[in-house]
């Protein structure tokens, strides 16, 4: 208890002085877009599987995404796999086990489903939401095996390599209200735990994975290059349309999906 209010009571003191930067490691002030009416409904997913068994690094992750198309692509409403409190699964686990139902009914590809999650490379894209100026955040990314975190292409969490459950914590201010790109990248290659989630805390607050309201897609809030991503395309958010966009050089900046045509 002692500590929840000093907590609060720093809370309060960050927002009466405006003065807070030296309170967090990062800090950012110019979102992509203007902060939508409506509330987030998660960033999308994609995963590659049976990648290569030596996919040892964050380096080798991210060459498999930029060589071409995820093997499916769905809605992450948290990142949080296996879905619920277990941190891990066994790598014999299958998608239909970790993935939640809301991954599982926005699957383009349900293939998936039955096989086992040993060797796999995830990649969320999209935007986090910031509802207030002087917002400052603490997340975290515990991960099994490597895992990384960056926002407008800064990379504030890096959890690379072969490890178990585990991983860093940052704080993150952010001084302007807004949708600030997003992208959380994952692989797994060796037997026999695997697990990922992606936590935050607001102004103090224990971080935990229920950020749904955060969480905006990228084929809400941009325009995907890789049109199987149509397929994830929620109810109830503004079309694209609706919001200015910035386009390719977003795309570029988030490094994002290779321009190939479908066959
Ligand atoms: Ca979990
Ligand atoms: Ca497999
Ligand atoms: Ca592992």
């Amino acid at each position: 208890m002692i500590r929840k209010l000093t907590l609060l009571a720093f809370a309060s003191a960050t927002l009466l002085t405006g003065v807070n930067a030296s309170a967090a490691v990062y800090s950012f002030g110019t979102p992509t877009h203007a902060l939508p009416a409506v509330s987030g409904n998660g960033l999308t997913g994609q995963l590659w599987t049976n990648v290569n068994p030596n996919t040892d690094t964050l380096s080798q992750a991210q060459a498999i995404i930029s060589g071409g198309f995820a093997t499916a692509n769905f809605r992450a409403t948290t990142i949080d796999f296996p879905s619920g409190p277990a941190g891990t699964t066994f790598t014999s686990a299958t998608y239909s086990s970790v993935l939640d139902a809301v991954a599982q009914s926005t699957l383009d590809n349900a293939s998936v489903l039955p096989d086992d999650v040993l060797n796999t490379v995830m990649r969320f894209a999209g935007f986090f939401g910031v509802q207030n100026a002087g917002e400052v955040w603490t997340f975290r990314l515990p991960s099994d095996d490597g895992s990384a975190v960056d926002i407008q292409g800064t990379r504030i969490l890096d959890n690379d390599g072969i490890h178990s459950f585990g991983g860093p914590t940052t704080t993150v201010e952010f001084t302007a209200p807004g949708l600030y790109a997003i992208n959380v990248l994952f692989f797994e290659s060796q037997a026999t735990e695997w697990g990922l989630e992606f936590q935050g805390g607001l102004n103090g607050a224990n971080p935990t994975t229920a950020l749904t309201p955060r969480l905006y897609t990228l084929v809400d809030f941009a325009t995907p290059d890789d049109e199987r991503l149509d397929s994830i395309q929620p109810n109830g958010v503004p079309s694209p349309g609706s919001l200015s966009l910035i386009g390719a050089g977003l795309l570029a900046a988030l490094g994002c999906l290779k321009r190939r045509t479908r066959r």
